[in-house]
């Protein structure tokens, strides 16, 4: 992509309304723009990162054998009067009235209609176990949004959903879950931990939420630092393997990690006083296992080996899409701008033109724009005729991890500037060289 033919709409000065890292950096990067309160248009590299993010969701989900479809967000009331959660919801629920008077709301999370599409079309155990999942947008009438996309109302969930005939194999599918989890925040460069946690408005008492620890996240944590040290890598996992999955579950859930909502003092002392740790999170995810508490109302039954009916074993799993570029942010910055990793950039590497102009400068740069593109890998080429100074700031701003810096008086030695942005390290190389270390960079992501 050439930055002249991008949409890249950079602010010069801090928004006055952005009171933490990642929104200030994301409005002054031209990644969001506020429409209304708790409200954002995606603009060309937000939309980027929301969709690569998306994409590691979908691959990690379908790695764990759980199958995408799409709800709509427009839901019709009277599901939700089956259930019971019509009322009980509250204010946080956007009703609406159509034409025909009525009652509609803009989904909020999707159980009800979920167990809907379920006991229209599955009959017998024979079908199960099922786990069904989306991404889709939903509404919160948050009283307070703030913080850009970490509050939001309006914002992007993966929510899945499973269907078991017993509670062992619904336990089973919430440990798919967490296992699966583990692995997506971490392809994101991120270390999201699981927590005991408090279920709120959806039901069940057996939930983990998942938390990234940042000073400005909302929720305060108590955590053993024996669990920072755990990772999850590039383990192979057999989803299917009960017994494997709950090995995992258990390594990270045997230290102590909890909210404030179930923290437990006295536990909590009982961890050596040199690992106890208080601390902020982030919260951007959260599983649930609930049992029969929308099958048996809504009637999703089905027939067991021995002929009888039942209702089925359910749980909810989300991760908070739109929520994670902020959070990502908020875990790696600096004072000059965003550092994305490398599974998540909008774009794997700049390119800055010293002298857009120069015959061998434009030449050179438009040979690795195109090396790169026959990689698979799509570079933004900054060829604006700007000041180098300019150049790199905007780089630093938007925070793709490697930079290729073209000039005259290299390319005379032969030579680029391959730059990491997190370290800020430089290393000349010939044009040849960079393309082959970026591609190789990009091999393992
Ligand atoms: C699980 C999936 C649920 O709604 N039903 C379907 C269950 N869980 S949850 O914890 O309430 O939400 C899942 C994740 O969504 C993110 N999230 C938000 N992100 C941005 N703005 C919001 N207002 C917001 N509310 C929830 C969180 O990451 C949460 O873990």
């Amino acid at each position: 992509m050439r930055l002249t033919r991008y949409f890249l709409p950079v602010l010069k000065e801090n928004p006055a309304e952005a009171q933490i890292v990642s929104h200030r950096y994301m409005l002054r990067a031209g990644m969001i723009k506020q429409q209304a309160a708790g409200i954002y248009s995606w603009l060309p590299l937000g939309y980027r990162v929301l969709r690569r993010i998306e994409q590691i969701v979908h691959e990690e989900q379908q790695k764990a054998g759980h199958i995408p479809l799409l709800m709509p967000t427009l839901q019709p009331a009277d599901l939700w009067r089956e259930s019971g959660r019509y009322d009980d919801y509250g204010e946080e629920m956007l009703r609406i009235t159509d034409r025909h008077k009525r009652d509609m709301l803009y989904g909020p999370t999707n159980e009800e209609m979920i167990t809907d599409i379920f006991r229209a079309h599955v009959e017998s155990y024979k079908q199960l176990p099922l786990t069904l999942y989306h991404i889709q947008w939903k509404f919160r009438d948050e009283v307070r949004p703030r913080f850009g996309v970490m509050r939001g109302r309006e914002f992007l969930m993966k929510d899945g959903y499973n269907f078991d005939l017993t509670y062992e194999d619904a336990i089973h599918a919430y440990n798919r879950h967490m296992v699966s989890y583990l692995r997506t925040y971490e392809r994101m460069g991120l270390q999201a931990i699981p927590m005991r946690a408090a279920s709120g408005p959806i039901g069940g008492d057996n939930t983990h939420e998942f938390l990234v620890l940042a000073s400005t996240g909302e929720s305060e944590v108590f955590y053993d630092s024996a669990i920072t040290s755990l990772k999850f890598g590039d383990r192979v996992v057999d989803f299917d393997d009960r017994a494997e999955c709950a090995k995992i579950v258990e390594e990270w859930t045997t230290p102590y990690a909890r909210t404030d909502e179930t923290h437990d003092v006295a536990l909590f002392h009982e961890i050596p006083a040199e690992r106890q740790k208080t601390s902020r999170g982030i919260e951007v995810g959260q599983i649930f296992y609930f049992g029969t508490k929308y099958s048996e109302p809504m009637g999703a039954t089905v027939v067991t080996p021995d002929g009888n009916r039942v209702p089925v074993h359910m749980g909810s799993h989300g991760i908070g899409v739109s929520r994670l570029l902020g959070a990502i942010i908020e875990a790696s910055h600096d004072d000059k701008g965003i550092i994305w990793p490398e599974g998540v950039t909008p774009f794997p590497v700049g390119i800055v033109n010293l002298k857009q102009g120069d015959g061998a400068a434009d030449a050179a740069c438009e040979a690795i724009e195109k090396a790169l593109l026959a990689k698979g890998l799509e570079p933004l080429y900054d060829d604006r005729d700007e000041r180098a100074g300019a150049k790199f700031a905007t780089m630093d701003l938007i925070g793709l991890p490697w930079r290729i810096t073209v000039g005259p008086r290299g390319l005379a030695a032969g030579k680029v500037e391959l730059t990491s942005r997190r370290t800020g390290e430089s290393e000349e190389m010939s044009p040849e060289a960079a393309v082959a270390r970026i591609a190789e960079i990009y091999a393992g992501v």
